[in-house]
């Protein structure tokens, strides 16, 4: 069976969780504790050379690491990714733009508000909002224009972007801002399959460390 490590507040992991559920893969989820430290002992190392969560373990042991990339490995053959090349690319290239452009400046503000270090981090925040605008404004002028953001209908790339973008306002973005992606967001909930961050796929068999934080 497939095997997840995650971590219980991790968007990152969250995108893999959904897609699971929508490909209808059962799969057994191993949920580290980031605060302290699980995912830099050399255990961990043997399964991410870059220490970190998501990381999606296979049958045969090997692995797979980056949201991106276990997305992409995740959805081969499915609707979720096109088979066209030109299309393919479209989605990559928002996937890279999600990591380049949004991912970090949402995900340290959310994190510093979550562990209630905003006010020692205040400077810092504010500069992660002054990327992160950035990058959230090129997704809103796309998507006043267009329903998805490649092709006709939802794909990875749509996920990819989603898990960030719909947490931002829990690192104190300002998100009536982008009524756009606003609506993006809710046709994104709206698909069939789609888990809140809290909610447990039926896919899912067992976790062995279901109370990690
Ligand atoms: N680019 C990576 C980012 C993964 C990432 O930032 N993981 C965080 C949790 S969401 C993590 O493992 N942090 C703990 C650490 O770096 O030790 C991806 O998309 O998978």
């Amino acid at each position: 069976m497939l095997r997840l490590y995650d971590s219980r507040y991790s968007g990152n992991s969250w995108k893999i969780r959904i897609l699971l559920n929508q490909l209808k893969r059962p799969f057994e989820r191993y949920t580290l504790d980031l605060e302290s430290g699980e995912t830099k002992s050399d255990e961990f190392y043997g399964l991410n050379r870059f220490s970190r969560i998501p990381v999606l373990q296979l049958e045969d042991g090997r692995t797979v690491v980056e949201s991106a990339a276990i997305l992409l490995y995740l959805s081969e053959g499915t609707p979720y990714l096109y088979d066209d090349p030109y299309l393919r690319s479209q989605i990559i290239g928002w996937m890279f733009f999600e990591q380049g452009d949004l991912q970090r400046f949402i995900a340290l503000s959310r994190v510093y508000h979550i562990r209630g270090m905003a006010d020692k981090m205040s400077q810092q925040i504010e500069r992660l909002h002054a990327d992160g605008y950035l990058g959230l404004e090129k997704l809103e002028r796309w998507l006043v224009a267009h329903e998805w953001l490649v092709g006709d209908r939802y794909t990875v790339a749509d996920l990819a972007l989603f898990a960030y973008v719909s947490l931002a306002h829990q690192g104190k973005y300002e998100m009536e801002r982008f009524p756009a992606i606003l609506r993006w967001l809710d046709r994104v909930k709206g698909q069939p399959g789609w888990l809140d961050i809290f909610d447990q796929s039926p896919y899912q068999k067992g976790n062995s460390r279901a109370s990690a934080k």
